[in-house]
């Protein structure tokens, strides 16, 4: 279950992190390495022990690879205000996310390879483009996917620079098991393996109480929820929110945790 695997490394954090000092001016509980790893066949990673805004995370994730926009007020429009407090001068979050998928046409590409060579060890979403990091509104935080298809299965490494365990991680993992669904109904293959790769995991110190509270509900997870998916579209560019659902969603309250900007 994601909530065991999540909670494990949180434990861990709190308990074997370093502490120390980052860009944010918020000091951090933070640990190397950090990996979790999911069927996606078997199960949907959300966190039961709280709740996740799920439909908030497909929003953002449709806006940066369906929509490949940098437009902040698509989200706002939406009711999403993630995006909020990284919004530039011209309203939108300037070369990052999405602009730089559609910049080199990277979800097209990764599209064709699907259908016309699914063998293809060179499949990726690469966020990480370095003339272009600097005019953007953020460092991509999430920046690398890598895709492999083995027995009709679709299996997708993220790759995450940073990861903010109390709110960025649980949005993280459930954005990127929708995209894997997604992308294996458009290419007629059944979803595989995500395994989701942290270089620096850590817990904001202002995160800690929050934290403390989702590990005593440990041993009261709920099951997983299942994705639904529309299965009459077979575009990924025909995707909308309302083709994306979670069935049977059972979670605690959710905890309020401060963003460190
Ligand atoms: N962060 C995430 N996931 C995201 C995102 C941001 O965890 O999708 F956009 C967090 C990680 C870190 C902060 O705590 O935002 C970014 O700061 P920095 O660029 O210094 O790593």
């Amino acid at each position: 279950l994601y909530d065991e695997q999540y909670l494990t490394i949180a434990q861990n954090i709190l308990d074997h992190g370093y502490y120390d000092t980052n860009r944010t001016g918020v000091s951090t509980y933070k640990l190397p390495h950090q990996s979790m790893q999911f069927d996606l066949e078997r199960e949907f990673p959300i966190l039961t022990t709280k709740k996740v805004a799920f439909k908030t995370a497909v929003r953002e994730l449709l806006w940066i690879f369906k929509e490949q926009s940098n437009d902040v007020k698509r989200l706002q429009e939406q009711n999403v205000h993630i995006w909020d407090e990284w919004e530039m001068e011209d309203g939108t979050i300037g070369t990052s996310y999405g602009w730089v998928v559609q910049k080199f046409h990277q979800m097209d590409t990764l599209l064709e390879q699907l259908k016309t060579n699914p063998q293809d060890r060179r499949m990726m979403l690469n966020l990480w483009q370095i003339p272009y990091l600097d005019t953007g509104a953020l460092y991509p935080c999430c920046f690398l996917t890598m895709w492999d298809v083995t027995d009709g299965r679709l299996n997708c490494m993220l790759v995450q620079r940073s990861g903010d365990w109390g709110l960025g991680v649980p949005f993280n993992t459930s954005q990127y098991a929708v995209l894997v669904h997604l992308l294996a109904q458009v290419s007629n293959l059944r979803p595989g393996m995500l395994t989701h790769v942290i270089n620096n995991a850590h817990i904001y110190e202002n995160q800690v109480e929050g934290i403390r509270l989702q590990l005593t509900r440990r041993a009261e997870a709920f099951e997983a929820p299942a994705l639904w998916i529309n299965p009459e579209i077979q575009d990924f560019y025909a995707f909308q929110i309302q083709d994306i659902k979670l069935i049977g969603y059972k979670s605690h309250d959710k905890i309020s945790m401060e963003v460190a900007v």
